[in-house]
């Protein structure tokens, strides 16, 4: 049983990753403005086991680094400022190229970095910008390290942002990010500014790469939950429309790919690793420890008054009131495997617990079917 359950969730949680694919976001700026603690600050680290490794040259200096759901592109080598000529041939081949690709390996985003507290604007950064938003790049500027008082950004900041502001390039907002990416252990200062850019990029990116974004960040559960329930409304029709002509209970197994699928898709939204989603999926549904009985049976033993369902058919409503249920109470799981909150016992998952909060969660919108003592 555990095995028939690991093998077809195996199948749908790597359709899903595959799904999902892979937003891809150009990154420039001096070297030291904070490139990385930026990037480091609003993604999750690398949790997909699909594309880890060193990064990929895309230009003799660009280079791709992918983390599952995320594509960070860069330069090596060349330094914005004064290789500008270099970087803007590359990156200008590597967009026509990947025109004729692929969504997943298109560059969707670009987001020039400079230094808030550093010195002026310079001609050559607004060229540099004019070049990438003429290849068809939304591009935002993000001012980093900008120190941030009393809900007061730094001055010398303030002048920096005013100046580009005045500039009137195709940024995206028509002004500059103000942004802070990790706390300093002296100053205390905290971090500030990583929604807005988080949310300015979701906004600016094609539709088609909205839920790896929402799947690689890590600073928005609420974006993660949004998309969640985007796919829970589709897979709750998805099981109307396969079970419009009412199917008996016997032929419930058609629903079950749908429900993993949406259980494998929710969990890639929350970054967790298939091992991990699937100890939890487990757990959740106690597929493993009803052995004897039919998988699809175990699977929608939830069903309220299954078996009992006039005729012994499942309808179209209850088929999407169990999915929608089914997947509210997965979401609960997941936020809590990602916000660290799961009950454990030394540090190991409380798998008891887990099929307690997911059987309450699942109570709460089935209200025929008692959760377990
Ligand atoms: N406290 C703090 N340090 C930062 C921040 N951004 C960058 N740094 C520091 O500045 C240095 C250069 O940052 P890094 O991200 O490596 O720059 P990159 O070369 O643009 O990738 C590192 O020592 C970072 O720790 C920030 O927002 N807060
Ligand atoms: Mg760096």
């Amino acid at each position: 049983m555990t095995q028939w359950f690991t093998e077809t969730f195996r199948n749908e949680f790597d359709k899903q990753a595959e799904q999902i694919g892979r937003i891809n976001i150009a990154i420039f700026g001096k070297t030291g403005v904070g490139k990385s603690t930026l990037v480091n600050a609003i993604f999750s680290e690398p949790v997909a086991a699909t594309g880890i490794g060193a990064p990929v040259t895309m230009g003799s200096h660009l280079y791709l680094d992918r983390r599952g759901t995320l594509g960070v592109i860069d330069t090596r080598g060349l330094e914005v400022g004064r290789d500008d000529a270099e970087i803007l041939k590359e990156i200008t081949k590597a967009v026509k190229e990947s025109r004729s690709k692929p969504v997943n390996e298109q560059i969707h985003v670009a987001w020039f970095c400079i230094r808030g507290m550093d010195r002026r604007f310079e001609e050559v950064e607004e060229r540099f910008i004019r070049t990438l938003a003429e290849l068809g790049l939304p591009v935002l500027v993000v001012l980093t390290q900008v120190p941030m008082r009393d809900g007061l950004y730094h001055p010398d900041a303030v002048e920096l942002a005013r100046q580009i502001q005045a500039r009137e390039l195709p940024i995206v907002g028509g002004r500059p990010f103000m942004t802070y990416a990790m706390r300093d252990q002296f100053t205390g200062q905290p971090p500030h500014g990583l929604m807005d850019v988080l949310q300015a990029t979701f906004q600016v990116a094609p539709e088609a790469v909205h839920a790896a974004l929402a799947a690689a960040q890590a600073i928005d559960l609420g974006l993660k939950a949004s998309q969640a329930r985007k796919f829970i409304t589709a897979s709750t029709a998805a099981a109307a429309a396969a079970a419009a002509v009412p199917i008996p209970f016997s032929s419930a197994a058609i629903l079950v790919p749908i429900q993993l699928g949406m259980m494998a898709r929710i969990a890639h939204l929350h970054g967790l690793g298939f091992e991990k989603s699937a100890v939890l999926a487990i757990a959740s549904t106690s597929v493993a420890t009803s052995a004897g009985r039919a998988a699809a049976a175990s699977m929608l033993k939830f069903i309220p008054g299954a078996g009992s369902v006039a005729g012994g058919v499942i309808n179209a409503s209850v088929a999407s009131g169990f999915t929608l249920a089914m997947g509210e109470a997965w979401l609960a799981v997941c936020h809590k495997a990602v916000t660290a909150s799961l009950p454990s016992v030394d540090g190991v998952i409380d798998t008891e617990a887990v099929k307690r909060l997911f059987e309450a969660e699942l109570a709460k919108r089935l209200p025929r079917i008692r959760p377990r003592a």
